[in-house]
């Protein structure tokens, strides 16, 4: 497995890339331009400037994580051509800098949700977590209040340009069912998977986070079944999945080493983090180790491992620990440590495969 780490750029993140150099075994930054918005071509004097960044470090920027779709892809609409022709032109371009895996999310209005980005912990650390009661018992018009009278409510797709635009994005998707998205979805793929092969860049969808409908919104990357469908949509290598544990982990009805075992040949790029659940479908994320969360991380490490798994690896999530202030979910210090626990798993397989009967 190649070791990435996510990196918002310069000015934009808490973690720099001096620190990230001395984390065992990282090999690239998984970047975007994040201010360029969802449906516009990507300017190549920006993108090369992330290259010089990065080499200067000696990183690679094989990864790119979004390049966020237009709302009107997601929902179908006529102008959806507009944008699938720039989304095009953006994959030509990262081409030329030499990215190899381009992550992406299909869920109408939102990215991930949570209800709470601090929640403390036991040990004092805090962390990303999910209330579902408190979600299902909001009714999107009073969301839309909500954010907008407390500046300090940042979630992904609730950025203040776009806050003007919920009221519009509900009403659009009323009619939206399942089946249109898929429908949506396949449509976009049709267009995108052939220049991806041609770029030699592979697709690579994230899942549902959490993995079942908020708001009354359809969403479709939840499960192993929908997976599955996923894949054949459009029958190529280069339509892909990004493998999010934490992500598809939040319903313990998915099984996600059996989902490795299952798909690793069509995982271009691995997030792995370890979430608690309750029994009343509150989660909330945790360290990576096995015995801290819900999700039996040394089996998921092994079932890459047994299918010779060589793509790109993130631990995705960190806890907020040692007093870091930074981005929800995206500290130094917690990602690091599940860095090298990912790591004392990986090489632990590595020993015992080279020498079977060693203890
Ligand atoms: C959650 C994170 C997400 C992810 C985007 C990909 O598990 O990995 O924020 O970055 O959904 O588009
Ligand atoms: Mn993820």
């Amino acid at each position: 497995m190649k070791m990435v780490f996510r990196w918002y750029g310069k000015g934009n993140d808490t973690v720099t890339l001096e620190q990230i150099k001395q984390i065992p075994g990282v090999s690239g930054i998984v970047w975007a331009l994040h201010d360029i918005p969802a449906g516009d071509e990507w300017p190549m004097e920006r993108i090369l400037e992330v290259k010089k960044t990065a080499d200067s470090y000696g990183f690679n920027i094989d990864v790119v994580e979004s390049v966020n779709v237009h709302e009107d892809i997601k929902l179908g609409l006529s102008t959806r051509d507009v944008y699938i022709e720039s989304y095009k032109k953006t994959i030509a371009k990262l081409a030329k800098v030499g990215v190899k895996v381009i992550c992406y999310n299909f869920m109408p209005v939102f990215d991930w949700m949570r209800t709470d980005l601090a929640k403390r912990l036991e040990d004092g650390s805090t962390a990303l977590f999910y209330e579902k009661a408190k979600i299902n018992d909001m009714d999107p018009t009073e969301l839309v209040k909500k954010i907008a009278s407390n500046p300090d409510l940042t979630m992904p797709g609730w950025e203040p340009e776009r806050l003007k635009d919920l009221t519009k994005l509900f009403q659009a998707y009323k009619n939206v069912t399942e089946e249109d998205l898929w429908s949506n979805l396949k449509y976009f793929l049709e267009q995108i998977i052939p220049v991806a092969e041609l770029n030699d860049i592979k697709m690579a969808i994230h899942p549902d986070d959490p993995p079942w409908s908020v708001f009354g919104l359809p969403r479709i990357m939840t499960h192993k079944e929908n997976l599955r469908r996923f894949l054949k949509l459009v029958d190529n290598p280069y339509n892909d999945l990004t493998l999010c544990s934490g992500a598809l982990g939040a319903d313990p009805n998915n099984d996600i080493p059996a989902m490795v075992r299952e798909f690793v040949d069509r995982i271009a790029f691995a997030h792995i983090r370890n979430v608690g659940i309750s029994e009343n479908g509150d989660f909330v994320e945790t360290s990576h180790r096995t015995c801290d969360g819900s999700l039996d991380i040394v089996d998921i490490v092994k079932a890459y491992h047994e299918g010779g798994f060589t793509g790109y690896v993130r631990p995705d999530h960190g806890r907020h620990i040692w007093n870091e202030k930074c981005r929800p979910g995206y500290g130094l210090y917690d990602r690091a440590l599940g860095i090298t626990y990912l790591w004392g798993i990986w090489d632990t397989l590595e020993k015992n495969r080279r020498n079977p009967y060693s203890a």
